[in-house]
């Protein structure tokens, strides 16, 4: 993880109870030191250092989105039972000392703790092909790893998660109860999302076979190697459950092919990027025999529905004054969504193009 995203604690006090969280887990006796990471738009999480050296990720669990706790750590640990690869790296729980996965520390929350991996970075966006193509090796490896879990060992933590019909139907709620000056900054994205919903809704209600994915794909979740830029695994568990592949690759794809931040004002910085897009999909071809004809037709769409369903997600998070996601200035799941979509059709208008390189690349 970038320097740039940690921050020290300043507060004693708080440093005082993480180290006594700590003393929860079967760590090494010793002084540690805590830095806040202000990533991800969920958990709260902590780089845990000793003598200066990054030893462990500490994660607070958000219960109000995760509601089942347990559900989301035997998922989670099911899951690494089956990522054991030597070409895989091992995201390794540490237990506390009772045994258990994860802890609740008096009355702040559920934590659990993984050991860190060394000389491992993560990127929020890449211009390097080397990287785009180790992302598409490392989904298909993800994949194929995971291609034989039966998905009734996995608990569905979030229903319903990438299903558009709810999303819609948690949209229209919050367009009734908006309030009307929130109402009127969103009114311009309306349109875009009443004629695009057609058209993906589909993909949502289809037939394609259930898979145990991860959920949550985007660039920032991968490590790479610091040393060889080499793509080592998937991080941030918390919503391995059942999916279909689409669900993986367009969102993955939406960070890859777009080089913007995600709530980028400038919509002429989101673009997509062919080149990048042609790597990725040749990293994912060294492991993609495990796909079917029809998972492969349902990509292309796919690429376009991931950014939509997160850019529906964020505007209804707006309309509802921002209960869901932690936000870190006033509009910002407005410019979420708003870039978003704006990639969504960005995607749109190179399905033809996207069809003929899945085709070429993917299919022999
Ligand atoms: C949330 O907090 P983070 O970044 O891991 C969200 C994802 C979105 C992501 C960014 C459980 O994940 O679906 O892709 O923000 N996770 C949940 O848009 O809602
Ligand atoms: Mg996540």
């Amino acid at each position: 993880m970038g320097q740039d995203k940690l921050r020290n604690m300043d507060s004693a006090n708080t440093n005082l109870d993480l180290q006594k969280l700590l003393g929860t887990f079967s760590v090494e006796q010793g002084t540690y030191t805590f830095n806040s990471i202000d990533q991800g738009f969920i958990n709260d999480t902590y780089l845990v250092l000793k003598n200066g050296h990054p030893f462990y990720i500490l994660q607070r669990i958000n219960n109000k989105v995760f509601t089942d706790v347990p559900g989301v750590m035997a998922n989670m640990t099911k899951a690494l039972s089956y990522l054991t690869d030597t070409d895989y790296s091992l995201v390794a729980l540490v237990p506390t000392i009772t045994g258990q996965s994860y802890c609740q520390f008096n009355n702040r929350g559920y934590w659990r703790l993984m050991e860190y991996i060394p000389n491992s970075l993560a990127y929020d966006s890449t211009k390097n092909a080397e990287i785009a193509y180790g992302a598409g090796k490392i989904l298909g490896k993800f994949h194929s790893l995971l291609q034989n879990a039966s998905s009734d060992q996995f608990v569905d933590t979030i229903p319903h998660f990438h299903d558009l019909q709810l999303r819609k139907e948690q949209f229209q709620e919050a367009l009734s109860k908006s309030s009307h000056e929130r109402l009127d900054k969103a009114k311009l994205t309306i349109p875009f999302v009443l004629e695009t919903l057609p058209l993906l809704l589909d993909l949502s209600s289809s037939t394609l076979p259930v898979r145990i994915c991860h959920n949550d794909t985007k660039l920032n979740n991968i490590l790479f190697s610091k040393k060889t830029n080499k793509a080592l695994c998937f991080i941030d568990l918390d919503t391995i459950m059942k999916g279909y592949f689409y669900n993986d690759f367009g969102d993955l794809v939406r960070t890859i092919a777009n080089t913007a931040v995600e709530d980028e004002k400038d919509h002429h910085k989101i673009t997509f990027d062919r080149p990048l897009f042609e790597s990725f999909l040749d990293g994912l071809a060294t492991f993609s025999a495990f796909l079917t004809a029809e998972e492969l037709k349902s990509l292309p769409l796919g690429i376009v529905f991931m950014p939509f369903i997160h850019g529906l997600r964020a505007l209804t998070d707006f309309l509802n004054n921002d209960q869901y996601y932690k936000v870190s200035y006033a509009d910002q799941n407005l410019d979420r969504s708003l870039s978003l979509f704006d990639f969504s059709k960005k995607a749109l208008s190179e399905v033809s193009y996207i069809r003929e390189m899945v085709a070429k690349k993917l299919i022999q």
